[in-house]
């Protein structure tokens, strides 16, 4: 008797996979037919697929089709994400704005709503707020949170009650040691996930968590998933989605508004006097944060880069 079910791949690991059937508390264990194991039709945690079982054989259950994507990412290989909460620490491993920002841009990019989450506050209160001032200046919304002191997690947790529901999917992502682990024990303390040590010697995270897991907020039906992913290390920044040169602007929200109002139609806010563009202007006048700038001057310069050799 061969049967199909419908779910949500929740879990992956060494080519077994965890489907949550939709509407119900059940899990299967399966695997992928074979074109769904390679590289671009990979199965990805957050797809919704189609399980076709064979009762009469043993290993009888394998993912047959991934249903339509609204979006993935390679680095966290997540699929059909809504929210991607980029999570930093004020300190310890300091953090880097450059790669916080490639990805707010690679969300805005994919149309998945970025959120800043700025964690360890309890070192140094005054820097994780000037952080996340950042990003609110830019309308991303942000929480400074410590997991230490009990900082923030009330506010964080209504947010995603509120928002992360009716089948959506957030994630948190960022590099190993900021406390990503700790943050999501905080407020949902049922996932008991395991957290590690920061290095005293080089002052980063041991990669910990070592793959991505989608959890369901609730028994209910419809509710909502919050996934715990590995952090980067920098080197996976090599190999991180991107997108082309001429997309980036856009990705950078605050840029939209400026469009049109440099000296020269195709300004591409590189470098520029005040006088010829209108977001270096901006910049020096604080409309734009310092930062944010920079680190579109740094991703532009990589992209252009990467154009010339493609
Ligand atoms: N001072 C302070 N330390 C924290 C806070 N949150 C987490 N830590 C510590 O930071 C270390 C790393 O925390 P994890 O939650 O394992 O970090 P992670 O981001 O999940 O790391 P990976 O799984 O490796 O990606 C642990 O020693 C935590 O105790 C905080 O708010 N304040
Ligand atoms: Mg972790
Ligand atoms: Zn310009």
């Amino acid at each position: 008797m061969i049967s199909e079910k419908y779910g949500k791949v929740v879990k992956g690991l060494g080519g077994l996979f965890e489907v949550k059937l939709h509407n119900s508390d059940e899990r299967i264990v399966c695997r992928a037919k074979g074109v769904l194991r390679r590289d671009e039709e990979r199965v990805l945690v957050g797809d919704d697929v189609r399980v076709t079982v064979d009762a009469e054989t043993p290993d009888g259950r394998v993912i047959s089709e991934i249903l339509e994507r609204k979006n993935s990412l390679i680095r966290p290989p997540l699929a059909n994400l809504d929210y991607l909460f980029i999570v930093f620490a004020a300190k310890r491993p300091a953090p880097v704005l450059e790669t916080v920002d490639k990805l707010v841009a690679i969300s805005v990019h994919n149309g998945i709503e970025p959120v800043v989450v700025v964690t360890k506050s309890d070192m140094d209160a005054a820097l994780a707020e000037s952080y996340a001032d950042i990003y609110k200046k830019i309308k991303v919304t942000s929480f400074v949170t410590s997991s230490l002191v009990g900082v923030g997690a009330d506010e964080l947790r209504a947010y995603i009650n509120e928002n992360v529901k009716d089948g959506k999917t957030a994630a948190f992502a960022g590099a190993s040691g900021v406390g990503k682990s700790t943050v999501m024990n905080t407020l949902f303390p049922e996932l008991a996930l395991a957290t590690g040590e920061i290095s005293r010697k080089i002052e980063r995270g041991r990669h910990t968590t070592r793959h991505v897991e989608l959890f369901p907020l609730s028994g209910e039906e419809n509710c909502g998933f919050i996934a715990d992913t590995p952090g980067f290390s920098l080197i996976d920044f090599e190999r991180f989605d991107f997108f082309e040169l001429d997309d980036l602007a856009y990705s950078f929200p605050e840029l939209r508004s400026y469009r049109g109002s440099c000296r020269y139609a195709d300004c591409a806010h590189v470098g520029e006097s005040a006088d010829d563009c209108a977001v270096a202007r901006a910049s020096e006048l604080g409309e734009i944060p310092e930062s944010r700038l920079a680190s579109y001057r740094a991703i532009y310069k990589v992209l252009k880069e990467k154009k010339k050799y493609d």
